[in-house]
């Protein structure tokens, strides 16, 4: 049977990590995977992370299943971190999941149990996986207009004059900050419009919270997830422990869905339901280090001060960026490198100019130009620069 299996086209962020460790050339650099790496190109266990494993190895008895929806201390501290210390407890329910990934995925089957007539809104362009999963479920989406790739920012008139086509019960997916792959983020005012719109149509949202603390600020990065949950009466919210805490493979995400309290009992069976369809239990190694990083105050700290970092980091390396093309182009027309947030910034480099990159200076970033800035350093930044004009960006 297997003979009729037809060829599955390769994720294409990840095809181009394996071209990348096949180039020879030693002077390569790799914008492409968003996984965060330091000025030497190093993925570190963050230091709070590591001193919980140690606290952790001295002090685990068992590993005998946990519960099916994961730990409810691990629901408090994540519920806490996404939506502050006051998040409404009787109308919450929680889902530990395989990654964020496994959040969106668990999100979109909650979704559609609720509605099977549901349509699933996607921002025009998005993560490319959210595009993927949902055709593989058959699931209906349309994509609403979200970048203007001229200017490099949000096209807010023609977002929400897409969105005005929502139905009720229709699922809005918006990315909670650090918007991947163009770096474009809503203001706060745009936010509340966005609320506004929804809470009238009678429409879901759903955010994928996947680089919080990565823009402006742990705190920051939650604030239009924050407005979102305090408006509108149902709310979804996806969100990933990879970046944030530095645990990619340690698999670990949150799947928060906010409804009215009568409702609670029945969505929170549901999400347990969903997990035991899938793959019963989600791992629990990665989720049980952030519960203690966000309950030890020390460790917490130590965290937040590492995170702070890494997002400076990328700041100045944006900075940097933009003053380099700044001048190499005579013109202000890059300083939205500066103005993005997050790992992203989307470059607005046709195919070819991409290619080019690639050929003649072993820059390698994805094909759509979206390039990872954690991928930098101080000096690598001058060779970038140079190689985004003599490819004509
Ligand atoms: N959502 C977005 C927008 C992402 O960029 C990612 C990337 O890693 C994820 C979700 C999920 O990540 P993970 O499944 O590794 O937690
Ligand atoms: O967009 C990215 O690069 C990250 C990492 O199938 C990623 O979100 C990329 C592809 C994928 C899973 C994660």
């Amino acid at each position: 049977m297997f003979n009729s299996l037809k060829a599955q086209a390769p994720d294409k962020i990840l095809a181009l990590m394996g071209q990348f460790r096949a180039d020879p050339r030693p002077e390569k650099v790799d914008l492409g995977v968003g996984v965060y790496k330091d000025a030497d190109g190093r993925t570190p266990v963050m230091r709070a992370v590591k001193a919980a494993e140690k606290q952790l190895w001295d002090s685990e008895t068992t590993k005998t299943y946990t519960a099916l929806a994961g730990e409810p201390a691990f629901h408090a501290a994540m519920a806490t971190n996404v939506l502050g210390a006051d998040y409404p407890a009787d109308r919450l329910s929680c889902l530990a999941t395989v990654g964020g990934t496994g959040a969106c995925r668990q999100g979109f089957e909650l979704a559609r149990m609720a509605n099977p007539e549901a349509t699933i809104w996607v921002s025009d362009p998005t993560w490319p996986n959210h595009l993927s999963i949902l055709a593989f479920m058959k699931q209906d989406y349309k994509l609403y207009r979200y970048f203007d790739s001229a200017a490099r920012t949000v096209a807010f008139d023609a977002m929400m004059e897409d969105l005005a086509a929502v139905k009720a019960g229709d699922v809005v997916l918006l990315h909670g900050c650090c918007h991947n792959p163009t770096g474009a983020n809503l203001t706060l005012e745009q936010w509340a419009a966005v609320a506004d719109l929804l809470e009238a149509k009678g429409a879901v949202p759903m955010i994928d919270l996947a680089y919080q603390g990565f823009g402006d600020g742990l705190e920051q990065d939650a604030a239009g997830t924050r407005l979102i949950a305090a408006r509108l009466p149902e709310v979804i919210i996806a969100a990933s422990c990879s970046k944030n805490f530095g645990i990619y493979r340690e698999r670990t995400g949150c799947l928060m869905v906010l409804s009215d309290a009568a409702s609670k009992e029945v969505t929170q069976g549901t999400l347990a339901y969903l997990n035991r369809q899938s793959y019963s239990f989600a791992p629990d190694h990665g989720a049980r280090l952030v519960t203690m990083v966000l309950t030890d105050p020390a460790l917490k700290a130590d965290w937040m001060a590492e995170l702070e970092e890494v997002r400076t980091g990328m700041l100045g390396l944006r900075e940097q960026l933009a003053a380099e093309l700044r001048q190499l182009s005579n013109s202000d027309r890059f300083d939205f490198i500066a103005r993005h947030r997050g790992m992203f910034s989307r470059l607005g480099a046709s195919p070819e100019a991409v290619e080019k990159m690639r050929v003649d200076n072993a820059i390698y970033m994805v094909g759509d130009s979206r390039l990872n800035i954690a991928g930098l350093n101080a000096k690598t930044v001058p060779l970038l620069a140079r190689a985004i004009i003599a490819a004509g960006v």
